[in-house]
């Protein structure tokens, strides 16, 4: 019977069980879900019964806890954990030195081939009993495989005869945080930075450790913590303390702590006259200040640099070049084994040149001038993080100098944290692209993780879209996108498809009456964007500064390629960009025989045909309709692809929590109504070019253009502060 006693019990009981979960969406894809097929969970509990896990560090405990918790909740077991080999253990995880001599011998030759963070997963007969073995050379490694494992019976993997053998393609896997010290974000939509500087180093948010175990999990093993239009401050006695509690939090996970050096520090807080990169008393003061820093991370990663792009200080203001800047970095950090990312986001307002060519031009004559342990960071593309770019050709031709590649994961240019967009299928396209640099195949995923042109350190970074919200990316979908960079960062041949799956079934449900509709929307939903915002190649026509929303009619801004119509270049004898010699001749940084390709509109890829070509309006495309009723009709296909996006996402409530259903579902309907506002306000200022209708099956728009250009959004966040 219940009385009053017993009642407060309950409610006690309720309450405390609501606290004790993680809010919807905090866990991301370590949701750890009850197994509740039987048989499943019958056979996971047999592996997991008697485990002899060997060794003891902080790695190695955090592993040993993740696997505790994890079967816990999984499988309602806890399972018995040995320190030393005993006999008839169901599962034996320790690095090569601690394994039985006998398992060693039969692992040798794998544990040759996964270097210092692969494992191996493999199910062993000895004497006559199968063991499940996770190894490694080094306990990063086991901490990973431990997450695979958990991850293959989160997605109910078959385990029996486990033969996995797998380890990073890629060295330096790193998220870029635009942080700034007062923790606002630049292109940051997800709340607040991370970093509670002003209670570090005494205060350790759990969330720092939530945030390294979410990363160890998909193998991402470095961070830069500030943004890249640095603040010199950082570099001081009282931040570096605060850097380093964070390096100690993570390090245990594997990850380095890099920082964004702004290259006039030496005069900001060193009180020198100069930052001329030559001048002995800079080297001097960049070397000490690295010493200064090792002595508190010995394991400190590097500097991440910005430097003459977009009014940042750097080399060239002392009329030196990106080599000498980064050169002096790199000597400073070269006796620590740090290295120097020099970003080549570079283009100036004093060059008259096409934006997408300036890059190039100014790095590429540096090949081979760049120190060992300079990285040279690429974006994706050659003009900044659009829903649609060519790959950058500056990819494969450096063969000697590392490019790193820097996918924007923040969704600036395709929504903000409003719009669902499932990036991995953007990366993939990138990272798939034939350079045709050293003859076919030479793909950009190639140029990235060395195997092209022999790289001896490889890198690929992110910027990042995690903030202080409590599902940390501000869409629940967009945790797909942390998720699917880290994933494609360990292995860049990865499909953007079975990364979807993977995602889909870790963090909402196995069932495929889920998992195959949504991997469908995830994998379409990128088009859609593209369709709705940039069709066939369009770029750049984003409403200024915010980037939120349509500005294909922006003309008056200083520099001119701040401008949309720098970029598309409309008038009444057609729309686009002539990128070919007739024009800025951008191509020709591109390798034969896709420069060709790229300079006749008749073999140019369709999706690239306005970043390419300026072309008249009724230009015919392949399906036959002219280019004006073809734009008009992508516009109108994103759209329906979005009403297709909300209907799929109806039917999806019997699978996700309902709190998530509902917020994805509110969205949806702002992405929807944001699509058609994209469409609208384009094709009315198009048209004010082409004078031509609508084609038939393009809605009506509902307002006119001057409402649309009286939009305003000056609190639009993620905003960047006007340099810092
Ligand atoms: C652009 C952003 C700007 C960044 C810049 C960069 O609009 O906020 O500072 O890229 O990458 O996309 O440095």
């Amino acid at each position: 019977m219940i009385n009053r006693n017993n009642l407060f019990v309950l409610c006690f009981l309720y309450v405390f069980a609501l606290f004790a979960q993680a809010p919807p969406g905090y866990d991301l894809w370590l949701t750890y879900s009850k197994i509740v097929e039987p048989d499943i969970s019958k056979k996971y509990s047999d592996i997991s019964t008697s485990i002899a896990f060997l060794g003891n560090s902080k790695t190695l405990n955090i592993a040993q806890s993740e696997l505790h918790t994890a079967t816990e909740k999984m499988l309602g077991q806890t399972p018995t954990f040995f320190k030393a080999f005993e006999s008839n253990h169901s599962m034996v995880i320790g690095t090569k030195n601690l394994l039985d001599p006998s398992l060693n011998k039969v692992l040798t030759k794998d544990l040759e081939q996964i270097g210092n963070e692969g494992f191996i997963i493999k199910s062993v007969l000895s004497q006559k009993k199968t063991t499940l073995v996770i190894t490694a050379n080094e306990d990063i490694g086991i901490l990973y495989g431990v997450y695979r494992l958990l991850a293959l019976m989160q997605q109910r993997k078959n385990l029996d005869n486990i033969a996995l053998v797998d380890s990073p393609k890629i060295d330096i896997r790193m998220l870029n945080h635009w942080d700034n010290l007062d923790r606002s974000v630049e292109r940051g939509y997800a709340g607040f930075s991370l970093w509670k500087w002003h209670k570090l180093p005494e205060f350790i948010d759990q969330r720092y450790i939530d945030y390294a175990r979410a990363n160890a999990s998909i193998g991402i093993n470095a961070v830069s913590l500030t943004n890249v239009n640095a603040n010199a401050l950082i570099l001081t006695p009282m931040y570096l303390e605060k850097v380093k509690a964070l390096a100690d939090v993570f390090r245990p996970y594997g990850i380095k702590v890099y920082l964004t050096a702004r290259f006039s520090a030496p005069i900001e807080i060193g009180g020198l006259q100069t930052a001329d990169p030559l001048n002995e008393k800079v080297k001097v003061w960049w070397a000490d200040k690295t010493d200064e820093i090792y002595k508190l991370i010995p394991d400190f990663g590097g500097f991440l640099v910005k430097a003459n792009s977009e009014g940042q200080p750097g080399p060239q203001n002392y009329e030196r070049n990106h080599v000498d800047g980064a050169n002096m970095l790199a000597e400073a950090l070269q006796p620590h084994n740090g290295n120097v990312i020099w970003r080549a986001f570079v283009y100036s307002e004093h060059d008259a040149d096409d934006r997408a060519k300036q890059a190039y031009s100014e790095f590429v004559p540096y090949d081979g001038k760049f120190m060992d342990n300079v990285l040279v960071q690429t974006k994706n593309g050659a003009i900044d993080f659009q829903p649609r770019e060519p790959f950058h050709p500056m990819f494969g031709a450096t063969p000697k100098t590392p490019l790193m590649m820097e996918f924007q994961i923040t969704q600036e240019y395709l929504g903000f944290s409003t719009h669902l967009v499932f990036l991995p299928k953007l990366y993939e396209e990138v990272l798939d692209s034939d350079t045709y640099q050293e003859g076919d195949g030479s793909t950009v995923a190639k140029v990235i993780d060395g195997s092209l042109q022999g790289q001896k350190i490889t890198g690929m970074a992110g910027v990042t879209n995690i903030g202080n919200d409590i599902n940390w990316t501000g869409h629940p979908i967009a945790q797909g996108n942390w998720y699917g960079f880290g994933r494609l960062a360990w292995d860049p041949y990865l499909s953007s498809e079975n990364i979807a799956e993977e995602w889909l079934r870790l963090t909402f449900s196995n069932d495929d009456a889920f998992v195959k509709p949504m991997k469908e929307l995830l994998i379409m939903s990128r088009e859609a964007v593209v369709n709705y915002m940039n069709p066939l190649g369009l770029h750049h026509i984003f409403d200024t500064g915010h980037h939120y929303g349509p500005g294909p009619w922006v003309s008056e801004l200083s520099r001119p390629e701040w401008n949309p119509v720098y970029y598309h270049n409309a008038d009444e004898n057609g729309i686009g960009f002539d990128r070919t010699p007739t024009g800025s001749n951008a191509t020709e940084q591109y390798a034969e025989p896709l420069r060709s390709q790229l300079n006749d509109p008749q073999t140019c890829p369709e999706e690239y045909l306005l970043w390419f070509h300026h072309l008249p309006w009724d230009y015919k495309l392949k399906n036959g309709k002219t280019l004006w009723n073809g734009i008009a009709l992508k516009y109108q296909e994103g759209v329906n692809q979005v009403e297709k996006m909300v209907s799929t996402w109806e039917t999806m409530k019997p699978y996700v929590n309902k709190a998530q259903h509902k917020e994805v579902q509110m969205l949806l309907q702002i992405q929807l109504k944001e699509a058609k506002w994209w469409r609208d306000a384009c094709l009315l200022y198009f048209q004010t070019f082409s004078k031509k209708e609508l084609p038939e099956g393009v809605e009506k728009p509902t307002q006119t253009l001057e409402y649309f250009k009286s939009l305003k959004f000056p609190f639009a966040p993620g905003i960047r502060p006007r340099w810092n």
